[in-house]
């Protein structure tokens, strides 16, 4: 098959260049009935890990044909391997938007070669709405509200009369990070015990999460009643820095996380974070399911959000059973 070959020639002359910071895994079934172009974000945090491992393992079971660029946290090798999926003719077009702004031009690329796009995880800020078929992903503003929700409940039981509380968020302009935000800050809206101290930009990262955890310690200090986390990513690496101040996470400070990863979890259940709003990652069935539609001609959903739960210190935390990711 001609796109084979050139796919073939392509491989090789890109292997040769030696793409910095992409891995293209032209992995394909023998035939496959679709080839499917997917940029995924990167490796930050367990959750981006595991979305990963469930599209790729979900390819394999629907027998599409993936090749899967890991862009390594910069947009521009977004933009670069969707230019080289339209080059490769792919059917259909994937990927998880790091910032929602500066995506129009490519995508008007990918529009003119006739290929459709899907957006997995995150959304764009586009005036330009044909320019993607779907959004697959997480209604981020609910896992917001529900977060909220719970401090307000964790509130009235405690009988707090006045809270003070610092968020560490994700990626600045990313979808999850802004409509997290908002939907917390509904919740909690008009409720005069609660007091925002600082709001950080914690890039979903680890590392930056003990970062800004340490500044939010040293101008603070014992004023912080809770901790809002937006990735438990973040939040893992922001306890020990409680912990080295002289501080009992879970209870000398109420900790909210996001995500629900196996890690997060497990610290819960040892009592030092207090809410999981879970994020599943396992976004892989829709996403093949929906380029399969697609690639048929088939009408598909303007926006598919999967279900959603909390896990919290209000349960009993030994029932949570494995999190795959
Ligand atoms: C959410 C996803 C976020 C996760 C982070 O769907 O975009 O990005 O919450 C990940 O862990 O880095």
């Amino acid at each position: 098959m001609l796109r084979k070959k050139i796919l073939a020639l392509l491989s090789i002359a890109m292997l040769a260049v030696g793409t910095a910071g992409c891995k293209s895994d032209a992995s394909e079934p023998a035939d496959p009935e679709l080839l499917l172009g997917f940029s995924q974000i990167g490796t930050e945090s367990a959750w981006r890990i595991g979305n990963t491992l469930d599209i790729e393992q979900q390819a394999e079971n629907y027998g599409v044909g993936l090749m899967l660029e890991n862009a390594n946290q910069k947009q521009e090798n977004q933009i670069d391997a969707i230019r080289r999926f339209i080059a490769y003719k792919v059917d259909v077009i994937a990927f998880s938007p790091i910032v929602e702004d500066g995506w129009d031009n490519v995508l008007s690329e990918a529009k003119e070669a006739g290929i459709p796009v899907i957006l997995v995880d995150r959304d764009i800020n586009t005036e330009k709405s044909d320019l993607t078929t779907c959004l697959i992903g997480a209604d981020f503003y609910k896992e917001g509200v529900m977060a909220g929700e719970y401090l307000v409940r964790k509130a009235d039981s405690l009988g707090l009369d006045h809270i003070n509380i610092v968020e560490i968020t994700g990626t600045e302009n990313s979808t999850p990070m802004m409509q997290r935000q908002a939907g917390f800050l509904d919740a909690i809206k008009g409720d005069e015990r609660m007091t925002v101290l600082e709001s950080i930009d914690g890039d979903f990262l680890k590392s930056r999460g003990a970062e800004c955890m340490r500044h939010l310690l040293d101008t603070y200090g014992d004023e912080i009643d809770v901790v809002f986390s937006h990735n438990d990513e973040m939040t893992i690496g922001a306890l020990p820095e409680i912990e080295e101040a002289g501080y009992t996470p879970g209870s000398d400070m109420i900790i909210i996380s996001i995500d629900g990863g196996q890690e997060a979890i497990n610290v819960l259940k040892d009592g030092k974070i207090n809410c999981v709003v879970e994020c599943t990652p396992k976004l892989g069935k829709a996403l093949m399911e929906t380029a399969l539609k697609l690639k048929n001609g088939e009408e598909v959903d303007r926006v598919i959000h999967p279900e959603e739960q909390v896990f919290s210190d209000e349960q009993d935390t030994s029932l949570i059973g494995p999190r795959g990711y």
